[in-house]
């Protein structure tokens, strides 16, 4: 709770201005003010040197897999305790010397019900919450979930938002000075994050354009593998806004540990005006009378998308055989 509190006064203490500095001048300059790149917090949503623990989580299912992450850690524990107990009190009593003539026994009805019975309740003690995660992980998102696109390239990720315009977002890893300028992780920060709204389902749907890649993303308890001509989907929903890093998954190719993810979860009102400012629709923006910026234009291409730019990755080939 005390964390909770001290990562939301660091939120709110970034100064826009001062974020707008380390942030993409580009974007900021795009969504005039509406938009300006998060600064990342601390510890939330990364690794963290020395960490030997899964990362805390900030999803309802991530929290609930946390849950069962340290019920399993401490019926692991029990359970080999209990077993050395056994063994070392069974090598000192019934040592030779203290016990030279071994026991006949070779039936124990209430031993041998007690050994059976409680190991399977041990077995379902574990499944009923486990099988709840799975269940969990993939329920159907509700209809009116926004739907987002994460479409893994060599070596990129793209991100599609077919609710709000079908615009796309070409996000690129940013070399090691742009991201210390920026205050962010180096080989986490991306030049243009995926942005989402906080708090609401989101249908996250998952593919590539050339090879398997795995869109995974620790801190939000996600992982699902992006495969050519498939559509691999699950629901997906931040707690609390930030910005959560992830990297790809699945050997892609030569720089498979290059392509980062980087999630920014934004209130829905900003989540909008981000959308606006990136060309994008918003759903009942007509009656309300907010219409997107036409001056913008529909895709936001950052220069490291060019084709030959450094870290830019082949194109994506649209139809190979003509
Ligand atoms: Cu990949």
């Amino acid at each position: 709770m005390a964390q909770d509190t001290a990562e939301a006064a660091q939120l709110e203490s970034v100064d826009p201005a001062e974020a707008a500095d380390v942030a993409n001048p580009d974007a900021v300059s795009a969504g005039s003010g509406a938009y300006t790149p998060m600064a990342p917090t601390e510890g939330k949503g990364m690794p963290v040197p020395g960490g030997i623990d899964i990362q805390p989580q900030y999803s309802e299912t991530g929290e609930y897999a946390y849950g069962l992450h340290i019920w399993l850690f401490w019926i692991m524990v029990a359970i080999s305790l209990f077993v050395l107990v056994l063994m070392l009190y069974a090598m000192f009593k019934f040592r030779r010397s203290a016990n030279p003539v071994p026991s006949k026994t070779s039936h124990n009805t209430l031993i041998e019900v007690i050994w059976t019975v409680v190991p399977a309740l041990i077995l379902l003690a574990i499944a009923i919450p486990s099988i709840t995660l799975i269940a969990k992980q993939y329920e159907t998102p509700p209809k009116d979930a926004i739907t987002i696109k994460a479409i893994g390239y060599q070596w990129y990720w793209g991100y599609a938002y077919p609710d709000n315009g079908d615009f796309e977002i070409v996000s690129n890893m940013l070399e090691k000075d742009e991201a210390d300028a920026r205050g962010e992780p180096h080989q986490l920060a991306v030049d243009n994050r995926m942005v989402v709204p906080v708090g609401v389902p989101i249908r996250l749907q998952v593919t590539a354009a050339d090879v398997i890649h795995s869109f995974a993303v620790p801190s939000l308890w996600f992982k699902m593998d992006a495969v050519p001509g498939r559509l691999n989907e699950r629901i997906f929903q931040v707690d609390e806004p930030g910005v959560y890093y992830g990297q790809c998954s699945e050997l892609c190719g030569a720089r498979h540990g290059y392509m980062p993810i980087a999630v920014e979860a934004l209130p829905m009102d900003q989540y909008n005006a981000w959308v606006l400012a990136q060309g994008g629709t918003v759903a009942g923006a007509e009656e309300e009378g907010v219409e997107a910026n036409p001056s913008l234009p529909p895709v936001q291409t950052p220069e490291s998308a060019a084709p030959g730019a450094p870290g830019a990755g082949a194109p994506p080939v649209e139809n190979p055989t003509t």
